[in-house]
């Protein structure tokens, strides 16, 4: 396969006026007509016509109205065409219902519906598909359907005819068209410039109920892009459509956004409350692209992260501002280091702007979205709010219909900042993560810390420079006060030493505040020290930072020395869940345990090999041992959590529903599981069922509430993807890779749909102990899966690919099975090229 290259970009020699499009549908043969206007582009001097174009039936084109025949490659077609504005028209004939790796047009449930980012659009029509042409479309869909939707603005329908008119100029990756028997849940919003937007929430007979949080989602993001950033919606109308199969989460289409129907469709009965929070987060981000993405869009697949990480990084102030932002900073950062930080500590470590790459769908990874966001944050701790928002504007004004670059992105920053931003751009160029390592001295009341940033080399970094890292710190006192608040500390040297006058006493730092950058800290506090910040610092993420630091070394003394549980953690833990001044949410995260891939790396950085099998024995006993600390209490802090009035999924009731299901599985643990029974069976909405069948399973009473499960929901597609998951999470370790497979034999094992797929093998990965049994039979059956996957759907196959990705820190037999399966996927005739990237990076 062929490599592409950052440094290669050149601009097309063509420019596009507009561009229309006549669709007449049909299962396997939908008929596609277009009718651009192309005029040499002033600013290039490549006059070689080349349009992207796969797995299409050309039937015939024509320039200015004159038969052409172009020569027709396997990536498209070139032709030879006049040197001044012409007409190009082209009909091509393409099959969306054999159209398995749902990306271009294709069926799902009988629907039509599109997924161009970052190529599928090539596969629609020839295009000269790549960002930086822009132009205004016109689309005409002929089809037996009561709803034909695509870009824009309606501008005439009839019965199985329906034309669209979008006025803004738009990149091919955002075009989108819908037909489907489908049922609109309507609304409108009015803009802060008093213009009126029809809203609607598109979904299949039977999902109808499904809506209302959706919409409620849409509408507060709309007025928080408003009051926040100052960006008022510019279309008449916003079309959401709820599609079943589905790649990923959710894509932006320039006014018709299409969703995975996990990632809007919502009620409490088949929705928990992080299933909320996701749709929430999720409408908001799609919605946050109209701005950041869609008017101001990418000038080629590497800026990718010009456009996510900012949107990620918006995303997660609107929920921080709909809910806790604390508990939002904590769950992002648990996020970003299960995901972000094995990705940049392993194979596929590459910068957030990569520098080349065969298949762009295998870079929407957590480094361009989740560190990409991150980068963002540091910029804006680094500037202050007021010249973030003051920069945000002039990005805004200076490249509103631009395809901009990151280069762009960071010149707003320095003009509007007159700060020299060179160093920090290094964060876009380098990968790998940052270990920041920090020595104290204290001498006549004076406090040094001396800070020494290194950055490992990897093949994608081979030569790291030291990056601009903001450091959020604060010191408290012997007595819990605050001697110094939370000031930032710019690193920008590989050593660095700033000291603190004046101090009576010796503080504790506490450091990285709010987790100010993705970066690994070492600091090397006492566990007294860690104690006194767990119960008194004022910063939330570091308070829980430290509890989960002791949790982290007590699990490893388990491990090493065969140790008891730490008491000063249990102790301390159990003081912060006990205060009920304190939100819920937060409580239930502090008892929250390291991931068992968490204590794997941590094992493997301090040069160790990680047993999965000593892991989880040491990880269940941890459990064990905070289910006895807190018998007692548990049940008081459970029956506290109880909610007597009708469901919301608001962050209020969501953070008791969590404190008490955290709860839940403390009391299952220490006496039983006939709370967990009478709670499965008293459930009214997903969230309280859920965990109470969670804890049935993991106590092994389960068998009759999982009977009990399906025959309730197996009409519903999206809760019987949880019964799926579930029972694989849930598995002990010998059983977790039989439990997949027995799985994939039920009848409603739907293999072909990503949802279905991933719940299984989805969970068999995040299952630490039993993906990586002893036997091997994890690493087979994924294999096996993959293998079989591969030729329907590239895409989801190659992203199930990062389940290897961190093989080379376990033992030789598990490394050399690894590598036995990873080039028995290789050597699969026809592997597609996601997949063959993959595993060739993966592999090493
Ligand atoms: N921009 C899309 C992702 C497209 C992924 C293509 N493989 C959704 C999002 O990030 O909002
Ligand atoms: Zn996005």
């Amino acid at each position: 396969p062929q490599t592409i290259y950052l440094a290669d970009y050149t601009p097309f020699g063509y420019v596009i006026d507009d561009v229309a499009l006549t669709f007449t549908l049909d299962p396997h043969h939908t008929r596609v007509k277009s009718r651009i206007a192309f005029r040499p582009n002033p600013e290039s001097t490549e006059r070689r016509f080349f349009l992207h174009g796969e797995g299409l039936k050309l039937i015939g084109a024509s320039i200015d109205g004159a038969p052409v025949t172009p020569e027709l490659s396997d990536e498209g077609l070139t032709c030879e065409v006049p040197d001044a504005p012409f007409i190009w028209e082209a009909e091509v004939e393409i099959d969306p219902a054999g159209n398995t790796a749902l990306e271009g047009l294709y069926m799902s449930n009988g629907m039509y519906c599109t997924q161009c980012e970052a190529e599928g659009f090539r596969k629609i029509t020839y295009y000269p598909d790549r960002p930086d042409v822009m132009a205004v479309f016109s689309v005409t869909i002929n089809g037996p359907h009561p709803v034909l939707l695509s870009n824009g603005n309606p501008v005439a329908t009839q019965e199985h005819h329906a034309e669209w008119h979008d006025p803004w100029p738009k990149p091919s990756y955002l075009f989108a068209l819908v037909a489907g028997d489908l049922i609109a849940h309507a609304d409108s919003f009015t803009t802060r410039s008093g213009r009126d937007v029809a809203l609607n929430l598109y979904v299949r007979p039977g999902d109808e109920h499904k809506c209302a949080f959706g919409m409620q989602a849409l509408k507060a993001s709309m007025r928080w892009d408003e009051h926040v950033y100052g960006r008022e919606y510019d279309l008449d109308l916003f079309n959401i459509v709820a599609v079943d199969d589905f790649n990923m989460g959710a894509m932006e289409n320039k006014g018709l956004n299409i969703f995975n129907s996990s990632a809007v469709l919502a009620s409490p009965e088949t929705a928990t409350d992080a299933n909320f929070e996701r749709i929430e987060a999720i409408i908001a981000h799609e919605y946050f692209h109209n701005w950041t993405g869609n008017r101001i869009t990418c000038r080629d697949w590497f800026q990718l992260c010009l456009k996510e990480g900012l949107t990620v990084y918006r995303d997660s102030q609107f929920t921080a501002d709909m809910r806790s932002a604390p508990v939002k900073r904590i769950s992002d950062v648990i996020d970003l280091r299960a995901r972000q930080f094995a990705e940049d500590q392993g194979p596929l470590a590459h910068p957030v702007r990569p520098e080349s790459f065969q298949e762009i769908n295998n870079f929407y990874t957590a480094t361009v979205y989740e560190k990409g966001a991150e980068v963002i944050g540091m910029l804006k701790r680094l500037v202050g709010d007021a010249a973030y928002y003051q920069a945000l504007d002039l990005y805004f004004d200076r490249h509103d219909g631009d395809a901009a670059t990151i280069e762009d992105w960071l010149k707003v920053f320095e003009d509007s900042t007159g700060r020299d931003l060179t160093q920090f751009k290094r964060w876009y160029s380098q990968a790998g993560t940052p270990r920041v390592k920090v020595t104290e001295t204290w001498q006549d009341g004076s406090l040094t810390l001396h800070f020494a940033q290194h950055i490992p080399p990897s093949s994608a970094t081979p030569d790291p420079q030291p990056q601009v890292i903001p450091v959020a710190l604060g010191l408290v006192g012997p007595n819990g006060d605050e001697v110094l608040e939370t000031r930032m500390l710019e690193l920008t040297e590989a050593e660095q030493s700033f000291r603190f006058d004046d101090l009576g006493a010796r503080p504790v730092a506490s450091i990285l505040r709010d987790f100010s950058a993705p970066v690994v800290l070492e600091h090397d506090l006492s566990d007294d020290e860690r104690a006194h910040l767990l119960a008194h610092d004022s910063d939330p993420f570091n308070r829980w930072e430290q509890g989960r630091i002791l949790a982290r070394q007590s699990l490893l003394a388990m491990i090493r020395e065969n140790a008891d549980p730490d008491r000063a953690y249990l102790d301390g833990i159990h003081a912060v869940v006990s205060d009920e001044s304190l939100d819920p949410a937060y409580r239930a995260l502090m008892l929250g345990l390291p991931s068992q891939s968490d204590l794997a790396t941590a094992l493997h950085d301090a040069g160790d090999v990680p047993d999965p099998a000593a892991i989880h024995k040491v990880s269940e006993a941890m459990r064990d041992a905070l289910a006895a600390r807190f018998a007692e209490i548990a049940p008081r802090i459970y029956q506290a959590c109880q909610i007597d009035a009708p469901y919301r999924p608001d962050a209020d009731q969501a953070g008791r529903r969590s404190l008490g299901n955290a709860m839940l599985s403390l009391i299952t643990r220490h006496h039983g599981p006939a709370k967990a029974q009478a709670q499965f069976d008293a459930a009214d909405n997903m969230t309280q069922q859920l965990a109470a069948l969670a804890n049935l399973i993991r106590a092994e009473a389960g068998d009759a509430a999982l009977a009990a499960f399906e025959s309730q929901w197996q009409h519903d597609r999206l809760v019987m993807d949880k019964w799926f998951g579930l029972q694989v999470l849930e598995a002990k370790p010998d059983d977790a890779a039989d439990v997949a497979e027995q799985l994939t034999r039920h009848a409603d094992f739907n293999w072909k749909n990503p949802n279905r797929f991933r719940a299984v093998f989805g969970s068999l990965a995040a299952h630490h102990a039993g993906f990586h049994h002893v036997s091997g039979k994890g690493y087979r059956l994924l294999a096996d899966w993959l293998i079989r996957l591969d030729p329907v759907n590239p895409q989801t196959t190659a992203r199930m690919c990062a389940a290897f990705q961190t093989w080379a820190r376990y033992d030789a037999a598990r490394r050399n099975m690894i590598r036995a399966e990873l080039d028995r996927i290789l050597a699969t005739p026809k592997l597609s090229r996601d997949t063959t990237e993959m595993l060739t990076r993966i592999r090493g």
